[in-house]
């Protein structure tokens, strides 16, 4: 890769406070592995399948197996109520799964939005020095292209497929006062997903509780962000910038058309029927 032309520019390629945002064809990938594997990291990652969306386990850890920082120590914790539908996955060496058994709701946003203190838990009480990074990542995915160390960083976000490009009036961001998560019209960066989330564990930490935090104080109040914790993060990346952003080839929707721009897609969202999955309208 040339280092003197820009080699996307048909996509911004970094924030406006130099954060890179990252994109196919921006990152050379043996520099990445030649920083990160000398290190011998290991990434844990989350992932929450309660009720129903145990189903979306297999494929989403087949796929992982095959895309998700191949050669890397990769160790799974999987949230499930229901840990004898965990699927029996082969793993390549040096990566793990660990099934942890977790209450359920009756609520999908209760679900969503409880992944912050779950999280806050199993890093303060375990992986605060047993992982170097984390991911957070939502169940009902598929890998279909290689994800790797390009994607690390101190604290990492994640542009939603929905709203990439669109203007910030178009953001559904909180915009109720009484929520902890509101965002007034002239603030905002970016919209990002609450589906991709990582970095450095001590920097996860730091946003599950400060979310936590918030979604306690809106419970007290009896209300509840639009979309949940999502908003919150929302709110969180508004003060404290992610110091590496993922473009939308990290978290795509499969009933959505590729366009040119994106040459890659790494994960995506598959096509669910709500109505069927989630234990609530
Ligand atoms: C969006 C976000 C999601 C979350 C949610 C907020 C994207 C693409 N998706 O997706 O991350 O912020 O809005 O409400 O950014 N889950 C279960 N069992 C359930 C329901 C949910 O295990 O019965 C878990 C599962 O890991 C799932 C995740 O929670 O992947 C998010 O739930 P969703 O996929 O139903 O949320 P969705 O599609 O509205």
């Amino acid at each position: 890769m040339s280092h003197r032309v820009c080699v996307r520019p048909d996509v911004v390629t970094t924030t406006p406070w130099l954060a890179p945002i990252v994109w196919d064809g921006t990152f050379d990938q043996t520099v990445m592995d030649a920083i990160y594997k000398q290190q011998n990291i290991t990434v844990a990652t989350t992932v929450f399948a309660l009720g129903k969306y145990v189903d979306f386990l297999k494929d989403f850890l087949e796929t992982a197996e095959k895309n998700f920082f191949l050669h890397y120590n990769v160790h799974y914790y999987v949230f499930t109520d229901r840990p004898d539908d965990v699927p029996a996955v082969t793993l390549s060496p040096g990566r793990k799964l660990t099934v942890l058994k977790t209450a359920s709701s009756d609520r999908w946003q209760e679900i969503t939005l409880r992944r912050m203190e779950m999280i806050e838990k199993l890093i303060e009480e375990h992986l605060i020095h047993k992982a170097e990074y984390i991911f957070s990542l939502d169940v009902d995915c598929k890998f279909y292209g290689p994800w790797g160390a390009e994607s690390l960083g101190d604290i990492v976000a994640t542009l939603h497929p929905g709203y990439y490009g669109e203007s910030r009036n178009k953001f559904p961001y909180e915009r109720r006062p009484e929520s902890q998560a509101y965002i007034r019209q002239e603030e905002g960066d970016y919209y990002y997903g609450g589906a991709v989330i990582g970095g450095r564990v001590d920097r996860v930490l730091k946003l599950t509780k400060t979310c936590r935090k918030q979604l306690d104080v809106d419970r007290e109040n009896k209300i509840e962000a639009v979309w949940q914790e999502e908003s919150h993060l929302n709110k969180y990346f508004l003060y404290n910038k992610p110091s590496k952003v993922l473009s939308p080839e990290y978290l795509w929707q499969d009933f959505k058309a590729k366009p040119p721009n994106i040459k890659v897609i790494r994960f995506s969202q598959v096509i669910k029927n709500y109505a069927q999955v989630r234990p609530n309208p």
